[in-house]
């Protein structure tokens, strides 16, 4: 008998389309079907990095655009063994964001002298990440920036204006589109009514959830691997 693991399920999105919402009614959902399941979310800002992390979105410390980049990075790295061994002992994992969101938002930065002229290279902004767990799936909650504002305005952190999030979102569709062989990316409609995201969701995963997979966990990027 061929022996199966659990999916890795990776849900990224702009600020405001709902998924730390969204990515709660999927572990709901994993725990009626009564699938052993585990909610991750990034940046975690439990830990030491983590909390570097966090002052630095809450605009109370600077740090340089590399820096922080690599720490979002080392804050991924710190949870990819414990993905792993997760997924091979049977256990679903969410992710609330991902390396998409390292690469979408680093490469969206752009100089104030130029809006056009990113400060990050997206290739660089990519090059961390190479080799972590790779997600089976990935559902991207897609929401035009400006509905998102309507959503109650964008918050006080760093990245949460309209200009950065219509970037982040070009940078999305481009990974998106650029997505490996065997990772099913899916654009979910964000704007839809909650119990609609969250249906379409679970449909995207269900096979997945259910009949397990019998491939070993990937890599992500693994054949940019110089
Ligand atoms: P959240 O806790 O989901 O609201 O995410 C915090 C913010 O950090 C959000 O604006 C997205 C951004 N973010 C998440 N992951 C990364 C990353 O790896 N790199 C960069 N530059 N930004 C990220």
């Amino acid at each position: 008998m061929t022996t199966k693991r659990a999916p890795f399920i990776v849900v990224e999105g702009l600020d405001r389309s709902g998924k730390t919402t969204q990515t709660s009614l999927l572990q709901a959902r994993l725990e009626k079907e009564n699938v052993p399941n585990r909610l991750l979310k990034f940046p975690d800002r439990t830990t030491t990095i983590g909390k570097m992390i966090d002052s630095y979105l809450k605009s109370t410390s600077e740090l340089d655009d590399h820096v922080i980049h690599l720490l979002f990075s080392a804050n991924r790295w710190e949870l990819a063994s414990t993905i792993e061994n997760l997924l091979n002992e049977g256990v679903t994992v969410i992710a609330d964001r991902y390396a998409f969101s390292g690469i979408a938002f680093s490469a969206s930065k752009v100089e104030a002298s130029d809006a056009t002229v990113p400060k990050l290279p997206f290739e660089w902004c990519r090059a961390p990440d190479i080799g972590l767990p790779a997600p089976d799936a990935v559902l991207f909650l897609d929401i035009a920036p400006e509905q998102a504002r309507l959503r109650g305005g964008y918050g006080d952190e760093r990245y949460e204006k309209e200009e950065m999030q219509a970037r982040v979102r070009q940078a999305f569709k481009r990974i998106g589109e650029e997505a490996e062989e065997g990772t099913l990316w899916v654009v979910v409609d964000a704007g839809s009514e909650r119990d609609v995201v969250a249906e379409e969701m679970w449909g995207s995963v269900e096979a997945l959830v259910q009949r397990g997979l019998t491939a070993p966990v990937g890599r992500l990027w693994k054949d940019r691997v110089l």
